[in-house]
């Protein structure tokens, strides 16, 4: 006879789930859900609550002090800030880094093994955690010599791609993992050849030239550019590319984290960009290695005050600039478009803000680069990635 672990191994494989409206098709995992009869079993990558508030980490005592240490319960499954059982409680759960309200801790809401619904996976179910970390502090790393970067730790931009063509092969432009099966990136980088199969990504890539053994290539299934892209001013310069197949994620292979819908990224914060792109404004060749550079957020009427009037291309409201204002010299440039401008956010994890979309030039003073602003786009890519 089957064990109980063993069956639900072979359920999982057949890849059906048994739903009101019939036998569906559906890959899932068997970590997806709990046991009732292992109720702390739970070892899934679920990492916020019911109610979407983020988890705080096992072994941290911030912002809620606590005795679930790791090292305390050490077959309880205490990694990160995954929802777990350690207590054997109804069902897992974890506390939040959310300090406003008074209740530390709330149940997850992960389903039972059972009654598994059939729906996508959601959008930020985990997502901007790198597993490699970066050398320093990102906030902190303002210097350094992208335009006026640092090569990034292998790795350490576990969402970043390639995009190339079939043609030569040559990287084409940037692109950030979104879920097992989006890429996003800039309108302008697929507008002129629209044809899918053209295409293909690399994912996990670090230098261009050699195979480090944690790339692995996908080709595409569709483009779906911005129906409101405009050529001309660049406006709504965003796209999503889906891969034939789920790309499987590694420890060099991530998604990043889509902001909170309609949030406005702050004035002066630190933000970071990565690229293969040139180093230098009009120099080829392009960078072997990723490199990544911190700049800042601009005002954004200061940013459309300067660069409307000069250039045919528009700042919008849904663009975000970002540079180094008076100085200059730190900037994405050719190459780097459809790229990741990221942050990390208060609970630790990294948000994609922007995507890499034009300049005028590189790197030079008060002309910031110009940046599609994600947060303005969330009902638009959900409604692509959930259609
Ligand atoms: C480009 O040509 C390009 N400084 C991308 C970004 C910027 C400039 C040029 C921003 O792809």
């Amino acid at each position: 006879m089957l064990k109980k672990m063993e069956l639900y191994f072979f359920i999982s494989l057949l890849e059906f789930v048994i739903t009101s409206e019939g036998i569906e098709s559906r890959k899932f995992k068997d970590t997806d859900c709990f046991d009732v009869d292992d109720i702390s079993g739970y070892r899934g990558i679920k990492q916020k609550t019911m109610n979407g508030w983020k988890c705080q980490m096992w072994k941290r005592n911030k912002p809620w002090q606590h005795d679930f240490k790791p090292k305390k319960y050490p077959d309880a499954g205490l990694t990160k800030n995954y929802c777990r059982n350690p207590d054997n409680d109804t069902e897992p759960w974890c506390f939040t880094v959310k300090t406003s309200i008074k209740k530390q801790w709330d149940y997850c809401g992960v389903q039972r093994c059972e009654v598994i619904e059939a729906t996508p996976a959601p959008l930020n179910e985990t997502c901007g955690i790198p597993d490699i970390l970066s050398v320093s502090t990102r906030q902190i790393k303002t210097v350094g010599q992208i335009v006026g970067g640092v090569e990034s730790v292998p790795g350490s931009i576990p969402w970043q791609i390639t995009i190339q063509m079939k043609l030569d092969n040559e990287l084409h432009c940037g692109g950030s993992i979104i879920t097992e099966l989006f890429i996003l990136t800039a309108a302008h980088c697929v507008y002129y050849d629209q044809t899918a199969s053209n295409y293909y990504i690399i994912v996990g890539e670090h230098a261009l030239d050699t195979s480090e053994g944690n790339e692995r290539r996908y080709n595409l299934a569709q483009i779906i550019l911005h129906e409101n892209y405009d050529d001309m001013t660049v406006e709504n310069d965003i796209a999503l590319l889906k891969t034939q197949n789920e790309m499987t994620f590694t420890s060099y292979i991530k998604p990043i984290c889509l902001p909170e819908a309609d949030s406005l990224p702050v004035v002066g914060s630190t933000v970071t960009v990565s690229g293969w792109g040139v180093t230098k404004q009009n120099a080829r060749p392009l960078s072997n290695q990723l490199r990544e550079v911190s700049i800042v957020i601009v005002d954004n009427n200061k940013c459309q005050n300067k660069l409307n009037s000069i250039s045919i291309e528009q700042v919008t409201n849904n663009a975000v600039c970002a540079g180094i204002w008076s100085e200059g010299g730190k900037d994405s440039c050719q190459g780097d478009s459809g790229g990741p401008l990221f942050a990390e956010s208060s609970d630790g994890q990294y948000d994609l803000i922007g995507i890499v979309s034009w300049g005028i030039g590189c790197g030079k003073s008060k002309k910031p680069g110009v940046y599609t602003r994600v947060s303005a786009y969330i009902d638009w890519i959900e409604s692509k990635i959930y259609d």
